[in-house]
């Protein structure tokens, strides 16, 4: 039985205004089971929007990057929730978020709402946190939600797991940053983006990056260019994001898409239940989830 907060939050959503949202996303982050809950409550409501994940190195204009998204989206009426993660910040109001976005004045304007999300550390719960604040959102009629995080670690494999579309972001200048770009943030990209392309360097930059996920996923080659602080090429990036996300509403896709989401979600609950109770002696946790998988992906099965 879901808490009376979590039934009145879930029934509140579709007509929330900007300030119980908040208040809501803020529950999410900060109780797991909350999150949980409110995904529960909300499962099968027909909202859905697209989930787009915009990773990459600090510095490369991320941030820009979704600011001239949601503007150039805004133009075509869609509604966009912006979540930034920022590991290498304590939590941000909406304003201080929408200055970093370089929203200015158009913070939390009509159709738009930022929100910056704190990291939870090693019991994970970050895609359950992402997870239920994207559900929210979409309840609440946000069509595109655009979901920032720095490329560093694991997190982005997480959010992976949990968006529709992975933008992954480069900029030229960073030296040999290119030649040492995580194996894993190739594998999860969908769309590359170099941009500051108004620097020296940027076609050498996306020729290299295009090279490097052809050898080490055998993924295409095409990387787009952008100049985000002046919404260069921004539409571009928009068209080839949207297109992977008309692909991935085929049913077959979407089925290992919600398969993964779903045990990525079971992992991360099953690990934070262990955290908090500590385990039975002889109890194999690894060999636990191994075969909790194995019964996701094949449910005919043993
Ligand atoms: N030259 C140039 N600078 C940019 C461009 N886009 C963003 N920047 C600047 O790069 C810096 C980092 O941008 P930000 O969006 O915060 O990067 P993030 O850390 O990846 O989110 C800021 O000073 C931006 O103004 C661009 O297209 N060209
Ligand atoms: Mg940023």
């Amino acid at each position: 039985m879901p808490s009376p907060e979590v039934t009145q939050a879930a029934a509140a959503l579709s007509a929330a205004p900007v300030v119980t949202l908040g208040r809501i996303l803020r529950r999410v982050e900060d109780d797991p089971d909350f999150a949980d809950d409110l995904l529960a409550a909300l499962q099968g409501h027909p909202a859905r929007g697209l989930r787009v994940g915009v990773t990459g190195p600090a510095g490369v204009g991320k941030s820009t990057l979704c600011a001239a998204l949601a503007r150039t989206l805004r133009e075509q009426s869609h509604r966009i929730g912006v979540l930034a993660i920022d590991p290498s910040s304590p939590r941000t109001g909406g304003a201080v978020l929408g200055d970093r976005l370089r929203f200015g004045a158009h913070a939390h304007q009509d159709g738009l709402y930022l929100r910056s999300l704190a990291t939870r550390g090693e019991t994970g719960g970050l895609a359950a946190a992402v997870e239920a604040s994207c559900r929210a959102l979409e309840v609440a009629g946000y069509d595109v939600v655009l979901i920032e995080t720095v490329g560093v670690g694991q997190d982005e494999v997480e959010v992976a797991d949990v968006v529709d579309v992975v933008v992954v972001c480069q900029a030229p200048g960073l030296g040999d940053d290119i030649q040492a770009m995580k194996a894993g943030l190739l594998e999860i990209a969908d769309v590359l983006v170099v941009n500051k392309a108004d620097r020296e360097g940027a076609a050498r930059a996306a020729a290299e990056l295009g090279a490097l996920r052809r050898w080490t996923t055998g993924g295409p080659t095409d990387v787009l260019q952008t100049v985000a602080q002046r919404g260069i090429g921004v539409a571009e990036v928009w068209a080839a994001v949207s297109k992977v996300g008309r692909r991935r509403e085929d049913p077959e896709a979407l089925q290992r898409r919600l398969l993964r989401r779903v045990s990525r979600l079971l992992e991360q609950r099953l690990r934070r239940r262990w955290h908090d109770t500590p385990p039975a002696a002889g109890l194999d946790h690894a060999a636990l989830l191994a075969e909790a998988r194995a019964a996701l992906a094949d449910p005919g099965g043993q």
